[in-house]
């Protein structure tokens, strides 16, 4: 009996000497000074955020979410049935449009339905896309030959090239997109443009419409205020540079540049001003356009110098010829609002 007394103060002498010894190393432990956590955490790069995903996951977007699409540097294509735009939603409302006394473009309210309209501009992507399911024939390739242009030129001047078409904008000699799926197609012409409309299941953003999701609610004549460029940064890719003699490039870009690559406007617009200008559609037409051949379009493009284009800003409006190309010229799409 007294052995297994003396037994039992043993065992339980041995576990409360284990249980201190647990309990101390315990406290040791958690007297030690962690590892970093911030070490485990993936280092975000703003400049490449992680929003880019949301871009490719949603194609309607509501305006007061358009915020969120300026994290989004670049929406990436994808192969949706709309062929990868993404849309922002402008709800029906009065907006106020134009400038007082422009000629062409005077102080006007409208009223607007609900629409939806792509944040970028249509890429040699979506548009060789809608070539490879339809086999399109563009006029530029029709007629054999476009409108060609190289720093240098006189201001003005465009050379008729053989060959140029959109896969080639600057004819076969010089390099074409196959680096460049994610610019503008250009080198189509309206006809083009409302043909890949069709296609998409989308159409072009009528005058008022474009001007109302460009402004974003500004009344300046930039998306970003009054200045071309403020504080000397480029805000969007156009001509720097009096003539076409030269360009000193500031914004990086001598012709296109890929779609978003400058900051949007404030419901998500990428380039709404500068890169390409983008055909619309008026119904009826302005009054100033006097030829049924014509058409306009809106925001001037890489090719605006500022001795040359004065289209590069909210108020203007350019006249074209419907059945012309030009590798300054391309389109952004629109639709109507869901209900
Ligand atoms: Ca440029
Ligand atoms: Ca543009």
């Amino acid at each position: 009996m007294n052995v297994n007394r003396t037994s039992m103060a043993l065992k339980l002498a041995g576990a409360a000497a284990l249980l201190a010894v647990l309990m101390i190393t315990a406290i040791l432990l958690l007297s030690e000074p962690k590892a970093p956590v911030a070490a485990s955490i993936p280092k975000i790069d703003l400049a490449e955020p992680p929003m880019q995903q949301m871009c490719n996951t949603d194609s309607k977007i509501d305006l007061a979410e358009a915020i969120t699409l300026q994290m989004c540097k670049r929406p990436l294509a994808s192969e949706t049935p709309d062929n990868g735009h993404v849309f922002v939603r402008v709800p029906a409302g009065t907006y106020s449009l134009g400038e007082k006394e422009h000629r062409r473009n005077p102080r006007h309210a409208v009223k607007l339905k609900a629409f939806e309209i792509a944040t970028t501009e249509t890429t040699n992507a979506q548009f060789a896309r809608f070539v490879k399911a339809t086999g399109y024939v563009t006029d530029a390739e029709k007629n054999g030959e476009a409108p060609s242009f190289h720093e240098g030129m006189m201001d003005w001047e465009w050379t008729p090239t053989k060959g140029a078409y959109w896969r080639f904008p600057f004819g076969p000699e010089r390099p074409g997109i196959e680096d460049k799926m994610d610019h503008p197609v250009t080198q189509i012409s309206a006809t083009d443009a409302e043909a890949y409309c069709r296609w998409a299941g989308v159409r072009l953003p009528m005058l008022d419409e474009w001007e109302a999701a460009a402004r974003a609610g500004s009344d300046t004549l930039y998306p970003w205020g009054d200045e071309k460029m403020p504080k000397g940064k480029p805000m969007a890719n156009f001509w720097q540079g009096k003539t076409h003699a030269k360009n000193t490039m500031e914004d990086g870009f001598l012709y296109t540049a890929p779609v978003g690559s400058f900051p949007p406007n404030k419901w998500g617009l990428y380039d709404v001003v500068g890169n390409v200008f983008e055909y619309c559609t008026s119904d009826p037409m302005p009054a100033w356009v006097h030829s049924k051949n014509a058409c306009v379009g809106r925001g001037g493009s890489w090719w605006c110098s500022s001795g040359t284009c004065s289209f590069f800003n909210l108020v203007d409006i350019g006249q074209m010829n419907r059945k012309a190309s030009f590798p300054n010229q391309g389109f952004r799409v629109a639709r109507d609002a869901k209900k």
